[in-house]
């Protein structure tokens, strides 16, 4: 008896909601909500997951927004379904994290063709309309290269050779290409320096600690080696953990080991010394793309490029009160 008398009442009080219209006014928010199709590269490195954080803290329900979100696990493919997805649901805007630069001209021309602007965030794309994309905000992954470039001009000033080993990211992806074009330009300018190997990390420790692994095993005798520059932070772990297992030492009197992102392990391992410099690559890149969508709804034109600003770190750059302040 009791539990129809529960029944009855709920009805009751869901119906009483439903005439009042309390329903209705919360359909008719969730309405005005903002719609965002967002597309990302995969969750391959400690950079990639903060970038991630960064957008979901911003495009909340509360915020205005729904996010619909998709996690592209490294395959362009992927984010090529995840696009013509977001045209069918007719998001609002279209925002991609592209994990290569080429084959982009069709999947955002059939986004154009649909009225829906495309913002880019972080790696950019080559294609032949730059109508295609309405805003790219990201880094100059040349000026970051740079950065780490002029370090080792002035750590290797006096040396008679400086031999390096070059562990790229993701080929053909903006940060692998920007970085890897300031590394061969400082080498083109010194003489003395000399890249014995070159191998794809593909921005992940596992992949790096392989390669690396590899390439030690395949020597009569181990190489002098001076500078391993890898094109991010989760590479660097895993040519440390090669390097040491094969008797290097990383540090100021062993391999210089040089690393993009200095996300907060890349710091700590700076600060104990087995990284020589770690460039930084801001990925809370949310507020930014935000501030491009309150532009565009407010029937303003956003700039077409935002570059953030960002440092580097050497370990006596690091501190407990930077590694406390850091937010990734
Ligand atoms: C750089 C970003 C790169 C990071 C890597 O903006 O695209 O991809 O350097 C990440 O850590 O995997």
């Amino acid at each position: 008896m009791k539990r129809k008398i529960a029944c009855l009442l709920t009805a009751i009080i869901y119906s009483v909601f439903i005439l009042t219209g309390c329903a209705k006014q919360e359909t008719t928010e969730k309405d005005d909500l903002t719609v965002i199709g967002m597309s990302q590269v995969g969750a391959e490195s400690d950079w990639r997951q903060a970038d991630t954080a960064s957008m979901k803290a911003v495009f909340t329900e509360a915020n205005g927004y729904r996010l619909l979100f998709d996690d592209a696990r490294q395959e362009q493919e992927n984010q090529f379904v995840a696009i013509r997805r977001f045209i069918q649901q007719k998001v609002d805007y279209i925002v991609v994290m592209p994990i290569t630069e080429n084959g982009w001209d069709a999947v955002l021309k059939e986004a154009k063709d649909a009225g829906i602007p495309v913002i880019l965030v972080d790696r950019m794309v080559n294609v032949k309309d730059e109508d295609l994309i309405t805003a790219h905000v990201g880094s100059d992954f040349y000026a970051e290269g740079k950065k780490a470039t002029d370090w080792m001009k002035e750590k290797y000033a006096n040396a008679e050779q400086v031999n390096i080993i070059h562990i790229q990211g993701t080929k053909g992806s903006t940060p692998q290409i920007g970085r890897t074009a300031a590394l061969d330009d400082a080498v083109k300018a010194n003489s003395k320096w000399k890249v014995i190997a070159r191998m794809d990390g593909d921005f992940t420790e596992a992949k790096t600690y392989e390669v690396m692994k590899e390439y030690l095993s395949n020597r009569d005798t181990l190489p002098q080696i001076d500078v391993v520059y890898c094109e991010n932070d989760n590479e660097a772990y895993g040519a440390i953990k090669a390097l040491e297992g094969f008797g290097y030492t990383c540090g100021k009197n062993g391999v210089s080991v040089i690393s993009f992102d200095a996300t907060y392990n890349a710091l700590v391992y700076c600060q104990k010394g087995k990284i020589a410099m770690t460039v930084e690559c801001n990925p809370l890149l949310g507020p930014l793309v935000e501030s491009v969508i309150k532009t565009l709804k407010a029937g303003e034109k956003p700039e077409k490029n935002r570059y953030v600003e960002e440092s580097a770190f050497r370990p006596e750059d690091i501190t407990e009160e930077l590694l406390a302040s850091r937010k990734y």
